[in-house]
C-alpha cells in the first residue's frame, strides 16, 4: 500500500461505507439531507437514523464540515463536508476544498478520533478536476497530521484504479522535494 514517509497517510481503492476508521468523510451537499455519489452510499450504509439525525444540523456550508454517529456502519462517526463546485478555478475552489481536509480533521481532533477515512470530494458530480484535488487533499492532510494529536492514521478511499494511480503517484513523491 503506497503511503507518505511517515506511513500516517495511505492510499487505497474500494468502496469507503466498508472502512473501520473510526471515522468516514462524506461528500455531502449544503443540505446534508443526501444524494447521489458517496453520499447515497454512505446514507444507504448507514440506514436511515443518519438522515434523521442529519435532519437536525440544518445544513452546511460550502467548505466546512458536520458530524454524526454512523449508525449501520463499522465507523462510528461520519464526517459531512460540503466540497466546492468546480465553476472553472476562479472561485475560491482550491482554498474551499482545502478547508473541507481542514474542517473535517479538525472535528477528528475535537472528538478523539484516531483514524479517518477520505473520498475524493468534489472530483465527482461537481467535477473538480482529479489531479489538482489530489495535490490539495496529500498536503492538507499530511501537514495537518504532522501537527495533529488524536488522529494518528489518515487513508484515501479512491473508488476507481485511476484515481488510486494518482493518489499513489501525488503521496509518493509528496515531502521527496522539501
Ligand atoms: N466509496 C468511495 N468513493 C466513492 C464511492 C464509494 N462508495 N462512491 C463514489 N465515490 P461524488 P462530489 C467517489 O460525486 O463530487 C452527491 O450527490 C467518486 O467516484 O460522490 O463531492 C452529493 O449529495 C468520486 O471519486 O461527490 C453532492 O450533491 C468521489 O467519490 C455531490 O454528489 C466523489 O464523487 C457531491 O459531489
Amino acid at each position: 500500500m503506497a503511503s507518505d514517509q511517515t506511513g500516517r497517510t495511505t492510499v487505497g481503492q474500494g468502496d469507503i461505507t466498508q472502512q473501520t476508521t473510526d471515522a468516514i468523510v462524506n461528500a455531502a451537499n449544503e443540505s446534508l439531507l443526501g444524494g447521489g455519489g458517496v453520499d447515497g452510499a454512505i446514507h444507504r450504509a448507514a440506514g436511515p437514523l443518519l438522515l434523521e439525525e442529519c435532519r437536525t444540523i440544518g445544513g452546511c456550508p460550502t467548505g466546512q464540515a458536520r458530524i454524526t454517529k454512523g449508525y449501520n456502519l463499522s465507523a462510528s462517526y461520519v464526517i459531512h463536508t460540503v466540497g466546492p463546485i468546480w465553476r472553472g478555478g476562479n472561485r475560491n475552489e482550491e482554498a474551499l476544498l482545502a478547508s473541507c481536509y481542514q474542517n473535517c480533521l479538525t472535528l477528528a481532533e475535537e472528538n478523539g478520533i484516531q483514524s479517518i477515512a477520505f473520498p475524493a470530494i468534489s472530483t465527482g458530480v461537481y467535477g473538480f478536476p482529479i489531479e489538482q484535488a489530489t495535490d490539495i487533499a496529500v498536503q492538507e492532510v499530511t501537514e495537518f497530521l504532522k501537527k495533529a494529536v488524536t488522529v494518528h492514521q489518515a487513508m484515501f478511499v479512491c473508488f476507481s484504479r485511476e484515481d488510486q494511480f494518482i493518489y499513489e503517484k501525488t503521496i509518493n513523491s509528496y515531502g521527496k522535494s522539501r
